[in-house]
């Protein structure tokens, strides 16, 4: 579209709606006005791919390809309108005929092909890869099911599997297939196409890789499979339970296939454009989403040394100077470690090169701890990226500070110059543009329309902070949002709750170091204190949005006090007057486009040192929210760039975590036996009111998870957490006040754009 001239796009514009009424004449014999939402929306999805299909793609010689086990990308139809900027036609189109655009946007399923954070990332930076026009892919597998589907049942999570593919996706079906061999197994990969758009620019692909022999039926109850039936389960699901052998070695199965498809999907594109192989990295960059595609790294040496007669030195060469590799976590037990055998079983052909690439570290390097293979005979996947990489980055400057310092340490003084920090940004388009138009206009009106690609014009903003027009009417979108975000959780959770509460929500997968279990423990003193008579100067809801791995124990405890918090307190009627609480069921991105614009405190609680950045909290404050949160991860540039009067800072610093992790001396019974206040709160938990409600096995297990172990430290905050939430609280009654931090909350969060997070990619890392 970007080489569109204006005069193309008015007749573009102009024969949309010729395009929708011949589409719809040609699939159902109809007038648009006379279609049902559903056909309604088949037809949408056929036009924009037609459009995309005639759009320009982004090309050069050079392309950056973005291997991924996740792309969560969210709904497709409205963000490709924004992106082709023909949103507001195609909404009065259809308005014409009696259609409102926000109920066909209820027709399409979410693709859930992720689940978190990295797999929300790779997503936003297709989006910015595309808007910037830089050639890049993203390579990745088509999950039947991606991520379950959360339902609650008895105040417990259960996991059902999510259906989203069927005719009326953007996925589109290709010819070209690849053989897998597994040993002496062999499978067949078909590849699909999701185009991909930027803002007012090109198109790139993100490319699916689907098992051909898959078989849906081979799902029983919930997400429950046959896991050894490989040939017909490798892309059912995105982590299956990796608790026990089948579940880890399908995990393995799985991360080779990506990885196989991905190296021949990359070489055949170089035959074809008759390319030197030799210099790979001039035409191939490779960026690896944490550890998960890691064997592409062997997979590609192994093709150039057995099938393009390159020496075991060029080969590991070339690759190294092909292949960079992002760190998204510093949990120990999240770092991927298999098992030499496990992968003897499933890769065979791959083992002499591992043990080449281990015996070459072995070599230069004495330390046991940058060894690839260690004395337990287990592959440590970050120990191949690290040393076969050009480029090592963590995803905001104090992660890649502990990576430096701390973790990553040794490999550190190896190569100092291989580590490089990129603070992770989230696309504009999809969490300004397209979930809180209003604000979007409204700043459009403004500060005009440039922050939409040059984000960092949001700082003209800062020009009215003391303009009270303005601050009322951010006041007024924002109260607009909290009533519609009321109407969506009456209907879909049921739910009553007063728009000019404050909302106070923590939306984030569930962890432990992301600390909900705080953030409870908050609400039962704030339930305590409102029992004895404290009345809150205006009610809050508390509002949760979080799935837990399945096999993740305590998580799942975590989850049924939430939803046994939420029965006891909403109906106690002395209480739901002042505060209420909601577990929304199956948090995904389309509820995160409505909780987000809707938010005024942002919970960021994590314990130091373990968040590496977050991008919620992102999120929340490009959208005016105020962030209440520990210094941690990304929440210490936004501490950085809104000043210590903008933002609710509290907790122990990363450093002296970190100290007391080394020195072992946390002990969180001293917590609870000091204090009155953690003692009563914690205790709440195993009350008789909440056995009453809830399950004695769940309560009683995480209350003596948090008395006797607390890994993440919870009790360890928890006191100053009631102390600034209190403060920040009644900040909020000062308006005036308030309305100046959303302003100036949004007006800093140009910083945050993952254009200008690929910029650095580019610059650093890829130089396309
Ligand atoms: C590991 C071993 C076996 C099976 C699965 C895994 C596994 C799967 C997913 C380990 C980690 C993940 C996902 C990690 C993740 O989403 N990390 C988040 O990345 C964001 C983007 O950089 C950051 O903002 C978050 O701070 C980080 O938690």
């Amino acid at each position: 579209m970007a080489k569109h001239t204006s005069l193309q796009r008015d007749i573009l514009i102009m024969h949309l709606e010729e395009q929708l009424e011949d589409c719809a004449k040609e699939r159902y014999h109809k007038r648009l006005k006379q279609l049902s939402v559903r056909q309604v929306y088949r037809v949408l999805v056929q036009v924009v791919n037609d459009l995309l299909a005639s759009s320009e793609p982004c090309a050069g010689e050079k392309k950056i390809y973005y291997i991924s086990m996740e792309f969560l990308i969210g709904k497709l139809l409205s963000n490709n309108l924004i992106n082709l900027r023909i949103y507001d036609d195609v909404a009065r189109i259809l308005k014409k005929n009696g259609f409102d655009l926000a109920d066909i946007e209820e027709e399409e399923a979410e693709p859930a092909l992720g689940n978190g954070g990295l797999g929300r990332l790779a997503a936003c930076f297709l989006d910015s890869i595309t808007t910037l026009h830089l050639p890049g892919e993203g390579i990745g597998l088509a999950w039947h099911y991606g991520l379950f589907r959360q339902v609650f049942s008895s105040n417990l999570q259960r996991a059902k599997k999510d259906v989203w593919m069927s005719d009326d996706t953007f996925l589109i079906r290709t010819d070209t297939t690849f053989d897998v061999h597994f040993g002496k197994k062999k499978v067949t990969a078909r590849l699909y196409n999701l185009p991909v758009t930027g803002y007012d620019s090109g198109v790139n692909q993100l490319r699916l890789f689907d098992l051909e022999t898959v078989d849906e039926s081979l799902v029983t109850s919930g997400i429950r499979f046959d896991k050894k039936a490989v040939r017909n389960n490798l892309t059912l699901f995105l982590y299956p339970d990796d608790s026990d052998e089948d579940g880890n070695l399908l995990r393995i199965y799985q991360e080779y296939f990506l990885s196989s498809c991905a190296a021949q999907l990359i070489l055949s594109q170089i035959r074809e454009k008759q390319y030197d192989l030799h210099r790979l990295p001039d035409y191939a960059q490779i960026q690896i989403n944490d550890t998960h595609p890691t064997l592409v790294i062997p997979e590609l040496i192994r093709i150039l040394v057995e099938d393009k007669a390159f020496s075991m030195d060029d080969a590991i060469d070339t690759v190294t100077k092909v292949c960079s590799y992002t760190n998204h976590t510093i949990l120990s037990e999240a770092l991927e470690t298999w098992p030499l055998s496990y992968l003897r079983r499933v890769v065979p052909q791959l083992i002499p090169y591992i043990r080449e690439l281990d015996a070459r570290i072995a070599k230069k390097c004495p330390e046991r701890s940058v060894q690839i293979i260690d004395s337990k005979k287990k592959v440590h996947m970050a120990h191949i990226d690290i040393h076969y990489s050009h480029s090592v980055n963590g995803v905001a400057a104090l992660h890649t500070e502990i990576l430096k310092t701390t973790e990553l340490h040794d490999f550190y003084k190896l190569y100092p110059s291989r580590f490089n920090n990129k603070t992770n940004g989230i696309t504009f388009r999809r969490w300004l543009m397209l979930c809180n138009r209003p604000l979007s206009d409204y700043l459009t009106t403004m500060i005009g329309s440039g922050f939409k690609k040059k984000a960092s014009q949001l700082t003209r903003l800062l020009r009215y902070s003391d303009d009270e027009e303005v601050l009322d009417a951010l006041d007024e979108i924002k109260r607009y949002n909290k009533k519609r975000l009321a109407e969506y959780i009456l209907e879909k959770e049921g739910v009553v709750i007063d728009p000019d509460a404050i909302f106070d929500i923590q939306a984030k997968r569930l962890h432990e170091y992301k600390r909900q279990q705080m953030n409870a423990l908050y609400i039962i003193h704030k339930y305590l204190e409102i029992r004895r008579g404290k009345k809150p100067a205006r009610p809050v809801v508390y509002i949760f949005g979080a799935k837990a791995a399945p096999a993740y124990v305590i998580a799942q405890d975590i989850i049924h006090l939430l939803l046994v918090l939420q029965q006891l307190i909403n109906n106690d009627k002395k209480v739901s007057k002042y505060m209420k609480i909601i577990m929304v069921e199956n948090y995904n991105v389309t509820y995160a486009e409505k909780l987000i614009p809707a938010c005024d405190v942002s919970e960021q609680i994590s314990l130091a040192s373990k968040e590496a950045s977050g991008t919620g909290n992102m999120k929340f404050m490009l959208n005016g929210a105020v962030t209440i949160g520990t210094e941690d991860g990304a929440n210490v540039e936004i501490h950085h760039l809104v000043g210590d009067d903008n933002i609710y800072i509290f907790g122990e610093r990363a450093e002296k975590v970190i100290e007391h992790y080394a020195k072992a001396d946390y002990v969180s019974a001293d917590y609870y036996k000091k204090s009155k206040v953690i003692r009563e709160a914690v205790d709440f938990i195993v009350s008789d009111k909440c056995m009453k409600i809830g399950h004695r096995r769940n309560l009683t297990r995480l209350h003596k998870e948090l008395l006797q172990k607390d890994w993440f430290m919870t009790l360890l905050d928890l006191e100053d957490y009631i102390r600034t939430k209190d403060r920040m609280f009644e900040d909020y009654e000062n308006r005036d006040k308030w309305k100046r931090m959303m302003l100036v909350n949004i007006a800093k969060a140009g910083f945050f754009s993952s254009d200008r997070t690929i910029a650095e990619y580019n610059r650093d890392i890829w130089r396309l």
